[in-house]
């Protein structure tokens, strides 16, 4: 007997039946071998040729884009033996994928059974008659996430390839449910009529009957309250031809006052659809649905309402990955998601780019998740042979799929449709088609969404361009989303309401969603100073402190839904973190970012909430004047109205909380300090009641002036180029931003700073060499005679490099060429016609150290260039003697 059939459920029965009158289900995820390579044999009994690995599922062979952009691509086999248990011969057996990307293709003892186009939908086969009960099946599967006609064929993620969700077996009496519709379990549940007083479910569905003779049969539907008591029942006599797919179609009588589905109170009704046979009454098919009641609309000047009433959208995008597995999740790790979102306070989620694991969509039920699912028809639509078909059963499959969720208020089905198409094709002539065939997609998926479900609204995903109306794609969804990232990518923060203002004003009936916005943050970068693009941790801060009172205080305005929700992987990006894209809330392994209490200071109103900020920076530096203390903002998010801040033990006196935040100037003088908070909550759970939250930090003072006894000691380590504090993962040293040279101090003549955002070989310290100070003539530090050690950091950045699209522009002011500078310290030639490019190569990190004795109270460095320009990316001194 095989392990996975002693895996099954025996279901206890009220009435004597055999045990094979039932539905069995049960996943098949252990066991299998696999191929990371194409196989012509596979289907056939493969070898065993020590090539195949042992893999569970979920698996993703595309572990490697955490660490390579050239991430495998291509073809792999899985393969696995089905022992069939001989009381399922007679039986119908169905094998479902819930996902395999891009593409499958599945063979049982080497015939092929189907394919299944798409990487983020389930698909299920019949595969009876493919299948022996008598004898070991061989079950191969051929995955490919190189196709070209199956979206996503751009976009700024990684197309992860692999069965990284469940695979399943079913077995079932001759007449069942339609089990093979497009995924689904072949019934839908709708809520014809639903208000405060009545509300009404119509299940819809298809038997099928699979014997080569007729049968009659009951079907019934149980449907459940939300405390599991009966309400009703409903029984119908089916006769059904051999063969015969027969519809059915029944609404419940009115339910008076039914408790109505709201994020805050997810009410779920419960209905039971049982087949039987009419005259043994043996039970043939069983299947369990969820449904709520809840109606809601979208408006250009209202906005969005639930039940009548008006309701902000509280949202964030989820990608699905997790470092270092990859896509391929289990469940606990999905549902995990929905809970962090939930506790943040969160009652929408767009689920982006693609349909995602069941376990999710149960969680947005039960929970209270509102939600917007959509399929990954993104950047541009190729002219491929079969891609507008498959994304036309894409988003079949993603609708009836999903369609019994009532967390789901709208499909969407493109994100940003013009991005690449504008950029790559320029000239009239030759976008006129490409735009041509984009709309003409987008008129038969509106369609096709429509016929498939009108009780959602239909949505697509714009960026920050009209370009969208001019070509007539603003007015084919219901809802329009908006991508907006204005003092991010480019212009300043208030860029962001000007450009809603704007589409409003232009188009006052569209209804708006923010479909994303966000900012990149990296913890090992902190800024007292934050500038856009600079990936510290407080410009993200400072990016969603503007964003969120705009998207709550503009009512026309749906909502929000932040970009992303974790720090996900994109294997083409070269940012602080390359093949990361860090807009995350929670970083990869889901633990919280600052901004993430943000919100839960913003959106939660039934527990208090305090955090002291910029958590991840737990070794601060900062520039002191002779013994001063020296002052360090220290931010604090809550949702009561008054803080008091503390430094170790000692009252900094109380604030008033202006948008979630108190910022309090505190000194910092020790090695290490206690911060506290301490607010008192009156509001939310009685009065007198204190709240705290405190963090330990260690610090270090980098003198302003360098004559002191601390240099001894001291390592001063400067972050040439930026305006960051960058602290090393891997010595824990911090790197001070860098400042301009001025007498009795240290820092910089000449130049301008610069950001490359390109991925720097040889270093785990990638953003300290990223940024630097293109064009210096010298760098200066007035300090004492002595024998010092003199450290240098360079990274050629001035080389063009691929691009992604998503870089937008960011880093098209590449200057391609070779750099050759001199560097003379205090008169004495250290290196001659020096070029880090020819050293080490460009875009990688090179360090160079000398040891000078001082005799005139000043280190002077010269830059002299012979090509080129002169570049610094970092800069360490020490004193030694
Ligand atoms: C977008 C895209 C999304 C990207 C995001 C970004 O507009 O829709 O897929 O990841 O911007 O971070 O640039
Ligand atoms: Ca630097």
């Amino acid at each position: 007997m095989t392990t996975f059939f002693k895996l099954f459920v025996v279901f206890i029965q009220s009435f004597s039946l055999p045990i094979y009158a039932q539905h069995e289900t049960c996943t098949i995820n252990d066991g299998w071998k696999f191929l990371k390579a194409d196989c012509v044999t596979a289907p056939d009994i493969a070898p065993d040729n020590g090539k195949w690995d042992d893999v569970h599922l979920p698996h993703t062979w595309n572990t490697d884009a955490y660490t390579d952009k050239d991430y495998y691509r291509g073809v792999c086999w899985y393969r696995r033996t089905l022992n069939l248990p001989s009381t399922w011969n007679g039986k119908q057996v169905f094998l479902k994928i819930d996902a395999a990307s891009k593409a499958a293709s599945i063979f049982i003892n080497g015939k092929e059974v189907g394919e299944h186009i798409g990487g983020y939908t389930a698909c299920t086969f019949d595969i009876t008659s493919f299948c022996s009960f008598d004898s070991p099946n061989s079950l191969a599967i051929r995955v490919d996430n190189a196709r070209q006609d199956v979206p996503p064929i751009s976009a700024d993620f990684t197309f992860f390839g692999g069965i990284y969700r469940d695979v399943w077996l079913t077995a079932v009496p001759k007449q069942h449910f339609h089990l093979t519709n497009h995924g689904s379990d072949g019934i839908f549940i709708s809520t014809p009529q639903v208000s405060e007083e009545k509300g009404t479910i119509l299940i819809r569905g298809e038997i099928k009957n699979d014997a080569p003779q007729k049968a009659v049969l009951e079907l019934e539907h149980i449907l459940y309250g939300p405390d599991d008591t009966v309400i009703q029942t409903q029984k119908q006599s089916v006769q059904i031809k051999a063969g015969e797919l027969y519809a059915f179609r029944t609404e419940t009588a009115p339910i008076a006052f039914p408790l109505l589905w709201t994020p805050e109170t997810p009410y779920l009704y419960r209905i039971e659809s049982i087949l039987r046979d009419k005259k043994t009454k043996a039970i043939l098919d069983r299947s369990n649905h969820h449904t709520g009641f809840r109606w809601f609309s979208f408006d250009g000047e209202q906005g969005f309402s639930l039940n009548g009433k008006p309701y902000k959208l509280r949202g964030i995008c989820r990608h699905q990955d997790q470092n270092p597995i990859g896509v391929a999740l289990t469940d606990e790790m999905h549902r995990r998601d929905m809970k962090l979102m939930k506790e943040m306070g969160a009652n929408f989620i767009r689920i982006s780019h693609y349909p995602q694991d069941d376990a999710l969509l149960e969680q947005c039920d039960k929970l209270g998740m509102l939600a917007w699912e959509e399929i990954p028809i993104i950047d541009i639509v190729p002219d491929t042979p079969g891609y507008a078909e498959n994304c036309e059963r894409n988003l079949r499959e993603m609708i009836r799929q999903h369609y019994n969720h009532p967390s789901i208020i709208t499909w969407g089905y493109m994100n940003e449709i013009l991005l690449v198409t504008q950029r790559r094709y320029q000239k009239e002539e030759e976008l006129k088609p490409v735009l041509e065939r984009t709309l003409a997609l987008a008129k038969r998926l509106e369609e096709v969404l429509k016929e498939e479900d009108s009780t959602r609204a239909s949505t697509m995903a714009f960026h920050g361009s009209n370009s969208y109306n001019e070509v007539g794609l603003g007015s084919i969804t219901d809802i329009v989303g908006w991508n907006l990232y204005q003092g991010w990518y480019g212009g300043d923060l208030t860029g962001f309401e000007r450009y809603l203002e704007e589409q409003h004003k232009m188009y006052p009936s569209h209804p708006m969603i923010v479909s994303e916005y966000g900012a990149g943050s990296d913890k090992r970068l902190h800024s007292l100073r934050p500038q856009a693009f600079d990936f510290s941790i407080e410009y993200q801060q400072k990016y969603l402190e503007h964003y969120l009172p705009v998207l709550e205080g503009t009512p026309y305005v749906c909502g929000g839904t932040h970009w992303n929700f974790i720090d996900f992987s994109s294997a083409l990006r070269d940012e602080s973190m390359p093949r990361i894209n860090n807009k995350g809330l929670v970083y990869s392994d889901r633990t919280p970012k600052d901004v993430y209490y943000y919100y839960k200071a913003a959106w939660r109103k039934d527990i208090p909430v305090l955090h002291i900020a910029s958590r991840d920076w737990t070794r601060r530096a900062g520039i002191q004047q002779g013994e001063t203390p020296v002052m360090l903002p220290i931010k604090v998010y809550t949702n009561l109205p008054e803080v008091e801040l503390f430094i170790d033990g000692k009252s900094l006196g109380k604030q008033k909380v202006t948008n979630y935040t108190a910022i309090f100037d505190v000194p910092f003088s020790h090695k290490e300090h206690y911060v506290s908070a301490k607010a008192e909550n009156r509001e939310i759970a009685g009065s007198g009641c204190i709240i705290e939250d405190g963090i330990h930090l260690s610090f270090t003072p980098v003198p302003a002036q360098l004559d002191g006894i601390n240099l001894r000691s001291l390592e001063l380590a400067v972050n040439v180029g930026s305006n960051c504090f960058y602290t090393s993962d891997e010595s824990q040293l911090t790197w001070v931003p860098d400042q301009p040279y001025t007498k009795g101090s240290w820092g910089y003549v000449g130049g301008e700073s610069k950001n490359s955002q390109t991925q720097v070989e040889n270093t785990n310290d990638g953003p300290l060499f990223q940024t630097l100070r293109n064009g210096i003539e010298s760098y200066c530090f007035d300090v004492p005679n002595g024998v010092y050690e003199i450290e240098f950091l360079f990274t050629d950045v001035f080389r063009e490099n691929a691009a992604t699209a998503y870089q937008l522009g960011r880093n098209s002011d590449v200057e391609s060429r070779e750099n050759c500078f001199s560097i003379i310290i205090n008169d004495e030639t250290v290196e001659e016609d020096f070029s880090p490019c020819r050293e080490s190569g460009y875009f990688h990190a090179l360090r160079k150290r000398y040891n000078i004795t001082n005799f005139r109270n000043k280190i002077e460095i010269r830059f002299s260039t012979r090509n080129g320009k002169s570049f610094l990316n970092g800069v360490k001194l020490r004193k030694l003697y």
